[in-house]
C-alpha cells in the first residue's frame, strides 16, 4: 500500500458538521431542483462541491487579516500583495479583481474583437463565457487523450502542437490575440501541462506575435506536477518551478480563492505596459480603484500570505496526495473514474457509471443528486449541463468528458472522511441500476448550471 503523508497541519478551530436522515436528504434535494448548487450548506455533510473559496486559512492568514489597511487607495496590503504577486508569479504588474472571473472580463474585454480565435487547453465555463460574451470563438487545442478517462498520460492538459499550429496557419495570428493556457485544467480533471510543452506553446505563439495568458488558478498543483513526474525538477523547489512556468507567459489569469488558499479575491497580471494601463482604467469600472480591485485590505494581506503558503513542499505534497488517497480507493473497488487522479478532485466517469442512461438523461447531474441522497455528500455536474450550448445553433454542446467532481477543499477535511466518501461512492455504483435520470425544468441561458433545476425521468 502506498504511504501518504500524514496532515501537516494541527487544527485549531472546528465547524461541527450535521448528519441528517435520508429521508430528509431527500426532501432537501428536491426542494433544491436535483441541482447541488443550490442546497443548503448545512444540510450538506461532507462538502465536495468545489475547492473555490473553501480552503481553510492558517493562522498566520487569520492573523494578516486583523492588520487590514481598509483605506479606500493605496492600502499596505496591497502593497505586500503586488510585492508578492510580483516575487512569485515573476509578473511586472497585477490588477487585484474581486475573484478569477474579475479577472477574465477585463482580459477579454481589453484583449479580444470581435470573430477573434481563442485556443485554450479544454474550456472553462466562465473562462469561455467572457470570451465569447466579447465576440471571441473559443478553440480546444488540448491533446486527444484528454478527452478519453482511461486514457493514462503523465500530462493529459498538454496543448497538441499540431491544433494549435493548425489554427493559426487557418485562421492567421492576428486573429488569435492570445492563447489561454489553463495550468492544471479543471474540466480535464485537474491534469497537468508539462514544463516541455509550456515551453514549446510560448515558443509557437511567440514566433507568431501571440501572447500567452496562463489561467493560472491551481498553478502550484501544477508545479508540485512537474517536479513529481518531469525530468529533471525532482531538486528544483516548487517555487522556482512555479517562476519558470510562469516566465514562459506574458500574463495571467487568477482565481485566488483556489491555489493563493483564500475564500475571496483574485487577480489579472501582465508583463507588458500599455496592457497595465488600460487594466487599471478598465478596474475602475468593473472592481474597484487599482489598489483594491474589490478587495478588502484584510483578504488582500491573507492572500499574500496564503501565496507564501502554497509553496510550501508539505502543505502541497500532503494537498495532492490526499486526493490520490480517495482516487487510489475508488481505482481499487473498480468504480470508472478519470485517470490518472487529478490535483484538486477526484472525477468520476458518469457514462459508465450510469451506463443505462443516455448524455440527454443528464447522468452526471443524476449522479451527484442520488450520491448526496444516499450520504450527504455534495459533489458538481461537469458535464452536458455545466457546458451550456452553442451561441450560435443553440444546441446543446456535448463534451466527450460527462463527469461528477468530488472536490477536495484544501486544509479542511482528514483521510477518515475521505474514507466514508469513498465507501459512499462504491456502495452506490454497487447499486447505480437504480439511478435515474433527470430533465430540465428551468434552464437559465448563460452559466445555466448554477442555477437551473431538475426532475426525475
Ligand atoms: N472554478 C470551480 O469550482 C468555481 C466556480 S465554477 C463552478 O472549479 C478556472 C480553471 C476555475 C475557475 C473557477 C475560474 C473562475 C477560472 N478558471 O470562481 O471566478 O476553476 O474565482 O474563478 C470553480 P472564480
Amino acid at each position: 500500500m502506498k504511504n501518504y503523508p500524514a496532515e501537516p497541519f494541527r487544527i485549531k478551530v472546528v465547524e461541527m458538521m450535521k448528519t441528517m436522515s435520508k429521508e430528509e436528504r431527500q426532501i432537501a434535494m428536491e426542494e433544491a431542483g436535483f441541482n447541488t448548487f443550490l442546497l443548503k450548506s448545512e444540510d450538506v455533510y461532507i462538502d465536495l462541491l468545489t475547492d473555490s473559496g473553501t480552503t481553510a486559512m492558517s493562522d498566520r492568514q487569520w492573523a494578516g487579516m486583523m492588520i487590514g489597511d481598509e483605506a479606500y487607495a493605496g492600502s499596505r496590503n496591497f502593497l505586500h500583495l503586488d510585492a508578492t504577486v510580483k516575487e512569485y508569479y515573476g509578473f511586472k504588474h497585477m490588477v487585484p479583481t474581486h475573484q478569477g472571473r474579475g479577472a477574465e472580463n477585463l482580459l477579454s474585454r481589453l484583449k479580444i474583437k470581435s470573430g477573434d480565435i481563442i485556443p485554450g487547453n479544454m474550456y472553462f465555463t466562465t473562462t469561455r463565457y467572457h470570451q465569447e460574451a466579447n465576440g471571441g470563438i473559443f478553440k480546444d487545442v488540448i491533446i486527444d487523450e484528454a478527452h478519453d478517462p482511461q486514457a493514462i498520460h503523465p500530462f493529459k492538459g498538454n496543448v497538441d502542437i499540431r491544433k494549435l499550429q493548425r489554427l493559426i496557419d487557418e485562421f492567421g495570428a492576428e486573429r488569435i490575440p492570445y492563447v489561454c493556457l489553463a495550468v492544471t485544467v479543471n474540466l480535464a480533471g485537474g491534469q497537468p501541462v508539462s514544463m516541455q510543452n509550456i515551453h514549446e506553446v510560448s515558443e509557437l505563439c511567440h514566433k507568431h506575435g501571440i501572447e500567452v495568458f496562463f489561467d493560472a488558478t491551481r498553478c502550484v498543483e501544477n508545479a508540485y506536477f512537474i517536479k513529481k513526474r518531469e525530468e529533471g525538477y525532482k531538486h528544483v523547489s516548487i517555487k522556482d518551478i512555479l517562476l519558470e512556468m510562469m516566465s514562459y507567459g506574458d500574463g495571467a489569469t487568477m482565481s485566488g480563492k483556489k491555489d493563493c488558499m483564500v475564500n475571496i479575491g483574485g487577480f489579472l497580471a501582465m508583463n507588458d505596459e500599455e496592457l497595465f494601463a488600460r487594466s487599471k482604467e478598465l478596474v475602475v469600472v468593473f472592481e474597484g480603484m487599482p489598489s483594491y480591485g474589490g478587495m478588502a485590505g484584510r483578504d488582500m494581506e491573507a492572500m499574500a500570505i496564503g501565496i507564501k503558503e502554497s509553496v510550501d513542499y508539505a502543505y502541497i505534497s500532503h494537498r495532492v496526495e490526499q486526493v490520490a488517497y480517495l482516487g487510489d480507493q475508488l481505482i481499487a473497488a473498480g468504480v470508472p473514474v478519470v485517470q490518472p487522479i487529478g490535483g484538486h478532485a477526484v472525477f468520476l466517469d458518469a457514462r459508465k457509471f450510469l451506463s443505462h442512461l443516455t448524455q440527454d438523461q443528464l447522468p452526471a447531474q443524476a449522479l451527484a443528486a442520488h450520491l448526496y441522497i444516499e450520504s450527504g455528500v455534495r459533489s458538481m455536474e461537469r458535464g452536458i449541463v455545466s457546458a451550456g450550448r452553442n451561441k450560435e445553433t443553440k444546441e446543446h454542446h456535448r463534451p466527450k468528458l460527462e463527469l461528477v467532481r468530488l472536490t477536495i477543499p484544501r486544509r479542511v477535511y482528514t483521510y477518515a472522511h475521505m474514507d466514508l466518501v469513498a465507501d459512499a461512492v462504491i456502495s452506490l455504483y454497487q447499486n447505480r441500476e437504480k439511478i435515474t435520470g433527470l430533465q430540465f425544468v428551468y434552464e437559465p441561458p448563460m452559466l445555466r448550471f448554477f442555477n437551473a433545476r431538475f426532475k426525475l425521468l
